[in-house]
């Protein structure tokens, strides 16, 4: 399909192993995933401006921080977290803005329109809701990327957000096209992906703002699959009212780490990696770029991203599609789980890979594990969701080289 092309690798810039990367003095106060904990991110010591990066081809210790103090308790793992969304915005993905200067919703025949005004310019956009049969208001919600891939659950509403109405995706030419770059210029460093999580996170403004609207605002799920899957992981990992994220086949840029599907590709697989992703959509920061073939100075991999989310719900749902690389996507799943496990959350992360079905085709036998997640995290049922499986394996000697502590 052409949604699942053969990996061609190509060779983009190349830069030198240990890098200087100067931007203006690291912002503390960028509202950041961990922020359910007692301390705010304002304690946290700051990035310095400049980084000497230091190649590591192991996945990066979740439990020690850039400033090399070991983490022990969750309000030292939130400032943990605080620093890996500045580093992946730094190195990856682009700055995400906070709540533009001026923000005004309104809702008229389930569709909800959201005005957002900042430094002279202004922009509108529109989800559209739909709600359940079942349940009552205010309903739980999905917030679902181009639809989403998933059966509406019962009890909950689907917002359909169009993702690419935000952020174009059409291919290395979009870049810099849709309404998130009409308001913050076309040269802005944020890649589509984090175009398209501040667009959920202004959103999730409407809905808190808007109660006609009937969503429940700390019943709020995250999906979509795909190129979309890895947007939804990210909206998780960048907004701490999303209770319950659903990266479906996201893949390379999603729940494959890049070291892992580098290696697999060196021996031989039909795999994503990144140096391949960056020519094929503007998903990632042009700042990306300089990084794809020296993955291993990278201060972070997608193991570290998807930590954002612990200890709020993520159910990673995965195929066996080479391209997409399922045994990275595993491994580098199970190296996320340890924050979940640190922070004595084990099961409000679930991981399942189940394969023989079409891309984006969710399988009846996946169902269960699904509604169990949606049950517990959006329904306030309590439900058993210790689910982790997958047909793959994972060398934990051969990438991880930290302990996991328990957090007090
Ligand atoms: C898994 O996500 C992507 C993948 O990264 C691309 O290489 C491929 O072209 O498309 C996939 C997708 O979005 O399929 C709908």
């Amino acid at each position: 399909s052409q949604c699942i092309p053969n990996g061609q690798a190509s060779s983009a810039t190349t830069a030198a192993t240990t890098t200087t990367f100067a931007t203006s003095t690291t912002k503390t106060s960028t509202p950041v995933s961990g922020s359910q904990t007692s301390t705010s991110a304002a304690t946290c010591s700051a990035l310095p401006a400049s980084i000497s990066l230091k190649s590591n081809s192991k996945l990066n210790d979740l439990f020690t921080l850039f400033n090399g103090d070991k983490v022990t308790t969750k309000a030292q793992f939130a400032c943990r977290q605080a620093e890996i969304s500045q580093l992946v915005q730094r190195y990856e993905l682009g700055t995400l803005p906070g709540r533009p200067a001026t923000l005004t919703a309104s809702f008229s025949g389930n569709t909800l329109t959201i005005n957002c005004g900042d430094s002279g310019k202004s922009m509108s956009f529109s989800v559209t809701i739909t709600y359940p049969s079942s349940g009552s208001a205010p309903y739980p919600a999905i917030i679902a990327y181009g639809g989403g891939s998933l059966p509406a659950p019962a009890g909950v509403a689907m917002i359909n957000f169009n993702n690419d109405d935000m952020a174009a995706q059409v291919n290395t030419g979009s870049r810099g096209q849709g309404k998130f770059y009409t308001l913050y210029g076309s040269g802005h460093s944020a890649g589509a992906m984090t175009a398209w999580a501040w667009g959920v996170s202004r959103v999730i403004d409407a809905l808190e703002q808007v109660t006609a609207a009937r969503i429940d605002t700390t019943r709020i799920g995250v999906t979509g699959c795909s190129r979309n899957g890895k947007g939804a992981l990210l909206a998780g990992a960048f907004d701490s009212r999303i209770a319950l994220t659903l990266p479906q086949e996201s893949g390379a840029g999603g729940s494959a780490c890049w070291r892992i599907s580098d290696y697999l590709k060196s021996q031989g697989a039909n795999i994503q990696t990144a140096s391949e992703i960056i020519g094929e959509d503007p998903w990632f920061s042009t700042s990306f770029n300089s990084y794809v073939n020296q993955v291993p100075v990278l201060p972070f991999d997608h193991h570290s991203l998807a930590a954002l989310i612990a200890p709020r719900g993520l159910f990673v749902i995965d195929n066996n599609i080479d391209w997409l690389g399922p045994q990275s996507c595993f491994g580098c799943m199970t190296a996320a789980h340890t924050a979940w496990q640190a922070l004595g959350a084990s099961d409000h992360m679930g991981y399942s890979q189940i394969g023989a079905h079409a891309h984006c085709a969710f399988p009846s036998n996946q169902q269960s594990q699904l509604t169990a997640f949606v049950q517990k995290f959006l329904l306030g049922q309590s439900t058993n969701t210790a689910i982790f499986q997958s047909d793959f394996t994972f060398s934990q000697s051969q990438w991880i080289d930290w302990t996991v502590p328990t957090l007090t």
